[in-house]
């Protein structure tokens, strides 16, 4: 039976790419792999059946290399985190939230701050150099003044590239100015509540000429530590977990411990504070999380 590439789902239906064409697929049946359930995920390599030139069946997912629960999405090159400077209000809590979900699954990670055209530059140049100074690549953009456009078109060449993000931040709006041709639908901000209207409704990646693809998804802006213990939370902190090799314990979790390299990092200044009281506030999220969702 043939393979190809779910790059769409939408309404129960799976578009299953293969050399040139598009098949509407159905999944057929449930998928076991040992015992949890595979549901078929925009990303997947996927065996089907075609019934004609146009529909088919899923029958079989792939191993996957990673997968995201939000957006859903597997088998991804890289994340684009996108924040915009306004409206929607960029949240740091929100985007170490992302970050720490990223790093949970291995997704190499990069910043893009849309709507830069709308704030003061020192806004912008100070977000960037916070970030930056934890190791990630931000990348300020706007597709008004079309700053930072030519660098985001760089990093999506070739590679399977998610766009994740709140509803609103102009996920859609920089893929089509990015690449005309391509023409999402977007949607407007609430003026008075500065938040998105959730235009986009379902995953969907997007070919790109001359190599790779992006995937375009609906904005969310709640996220859950589901797969995450303790530690899995400490080490998603890239700045901590560089240092944790030099914390007494192994397995520090940078709270409590004594002869704790990030502890002491942050009482010299040397660490983001707020990083930490998010790591803190996260900590209390998972163990919440945890309670709620104990096998008994
Ligand atoms: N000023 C300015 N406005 C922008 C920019 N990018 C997007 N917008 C506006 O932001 C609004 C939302 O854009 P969308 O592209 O629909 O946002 P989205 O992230 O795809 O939202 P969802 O599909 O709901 O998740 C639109 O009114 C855009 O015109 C930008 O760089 N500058
Ligand atoms: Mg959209
Ligand atoms: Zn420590």
């Amino acid at each position: 039976m043939p393979e190809g590439r779910i790059v769409k789902a939408l309404s129960g239906f799976y578009y299953v790419a293969d050399e040139g064409r598009i098949y509407s697929c159905r999944a057929r049946g449930l998928f076991k792999k040992k015992d949890a359930k595979v549901n078929p995920l925009v990303g997947d390599w996927v065996v089907y059946d075609a019934i004609n030139e146009e529909e088919g069946y899923v029958m079989e997912v792939g191993e996957r290399t990673n997968e995201l629960v939000r957006p859903p999405i597997s088998n991804v090159d890289q994340a684009v985190l996108v924040f915009s400077m306004y409206k929607p209000m960029f949240s740091p809590l929100l985007l170490d939230k992302f970050l720490a979900h990223t790093e949970h699954v291995g997704i190499e990670s990069v910043i893009v701050l849309s709507k830069a055209d709308q704030v003061p530059q020192e806004e912008v140049d100070a977000i960037v150099q916070k970030y930056e100074k934890i190791g990630y690549r931000v990348i300020p953009t706007s597709t008004v003044d079309e700053r930072g456009l030519h660098e985001v078109r760089e990093i999506l060449h070739d590679r399977i590239t998610v766009f994740a993000g709140q509803s609103g931040v102009g996920k859609s709006s920089l893929i089509n100015t990015l690449f005309p041709g391509v023409s999402l639908q977007t949607g407007d901000v609430s003026e008075k509540l500065g938040r998105g209207k959730h235009t986009t409704r379902h995953v969907e990646l997007i070919p790109l000429d001359g190599g790779g693809y992006v995937a375009d998804t609906p904005g969310f802006s709640s996220l859950e530590f589901i797969d995450f213990t303790e530690l899995d939370l400490a080490e998603s902190f890239r700045d901590f977990a560089e240092l944790s090799a030099d914390c007494k314990f192994r397995g520090c979790l940078h709270v409590s411990e004594p002869s704790c390299a990030v502890q002491e990092a942050l009482a010299a200044g040397e660490l983001c504070e707020e990083r930490y009281a998010h790591y803190k506030q996260f900590r209390e999220e998972l163990k919440e999380y945890q309670r709620r969702n104990k096998p008994w």
